[in-house]
């Protein structure tokens, strides 16, 4: 798994004027990033709109996305949902896609206990022989697991690592020490990703990979080099950015700022935020701000 190590981007589902899903959009985003040194793509995560799209499309999406990257770079395909049986599905279909791993926040909406929870993951696992990364993120899904959870998961076979999206780097911290080193675990915010991997992320999953990832290869490559200091110059730097897209809907701002770099990837899917034109005006001055 080592070819994980390094920036991911959850990646951006390109669309169609029309709401398709767009082979053509895709191609070119995902040929851009693996240009700019991304270490491989997270789809049909939150970032990705998976929740927003038919358990074909997210099939189909895959499907292009692994054509084009011919085995370049790995791909983990996000296959989590509310209810186990779709995931399996997903699941077994990453698996006949040749996707490298596939991952699946905790089930949300319904409070389910740990124990259920767990059988999801165990299900998904035995579905097929791929890779399993679980998905921790409390805010969006309510489902807080302990790190005492994480290490009973991390000794089921196949799940090889966690996506970690909360700022509380201690808790991952408690995690990775429960969990044993071979426990891979990916940091999920990005305005904190150099103290995560500070405390020892193996990788970094995240949304703003796809509007700056050169920004942040060259952050891990710092990192990497133990050069500290410049490296923190440029989460300074990338957090700028990323304070002004706080102003908006995420994915909505990404998707206007990749318009602007020259990547048309259509509207977020509604309820996602439908920007005005003013808001428009205000992110192509953001974009001016920092060329990058
Ligand atoms: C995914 O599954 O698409 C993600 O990786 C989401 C990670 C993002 N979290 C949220 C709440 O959107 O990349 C982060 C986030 O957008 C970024 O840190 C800016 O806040």
């Amino acid at each position: 798994y080592v070819q994980l190590q390094g920036i991911i981007p959850a990646l951006i589902t390109p669309y169609e004027d029309d709401g398709r899903i767009s082979d053509k959009r895709t191609r070119e985003l995902v040929r851009h990033l693996i240009s700019q040194g991304v270490a491989g793509f997270y789809l049909s995560g939150s970032t990705g709109e998976g929740f927003l799209q038919t358990v074909e499309e997210r099939q189909s999406f895959l499907e292009i996305v692994m054509d084009e990257v011919k085995s370049e770079v790995p791909v983990i395909a996000h296959v989590g949902a509310m209810d186990t049986a779709t995931a399996v599905v997903l699941t077994k279909h990453a698996y006949g896609a040749g996707a490298t791993a596939v991952s699946a926040v905790t089930p949300f909406y319904y409070k389910h206990g740990s124990e259920q929870i767990k059988r999801h993951y165990i299900d998904i696992a035995e579905a097929a022989d791929i890779p399993l990364i679980a998905y921790h993120f409390p805010d969006m899904t309510g489902s807080k697991q302990s790190a005492d959870f994480y290490r009973e998961l991390s000794a089921v076979d196949g799940i090889i690592g966690l996506k970690f999206t909360s700022m509380n780097t201690y808790e991952m911290q408690q995690i990775m020490d429960v969990c044993g080193e071979d426990f891979l675990v990916f940091n999920g915010p990005d305005e904190s990703c150099l103290a995560g991997l500070a405390m020892g992320a193996f990788g970094a999953i995240g949304s703003t990979y796809n509007i700056m990832p050169a920004k942040f290869v060259e952050m891990h490559r710092l990192f990497r080099q133990g050069r500290i200091d410049e490296a923190r110059a440029v989460q300074y730097e990338v957090n700028r950015v990323i304070n002004e897209l706080m102003k908006y809907d995420f994915i909505a701002f990404e998707r206007e700022i990749l318009r602007l770099q020259g990547f048309d990837t259509g509207l977020p899917r509604k309820p996602i935020q439908q920007l005005s034109d003013a808001q428009r005006a205000d992110i192509r001055e953001t974009a001016a701000r920092f060329p990058f």
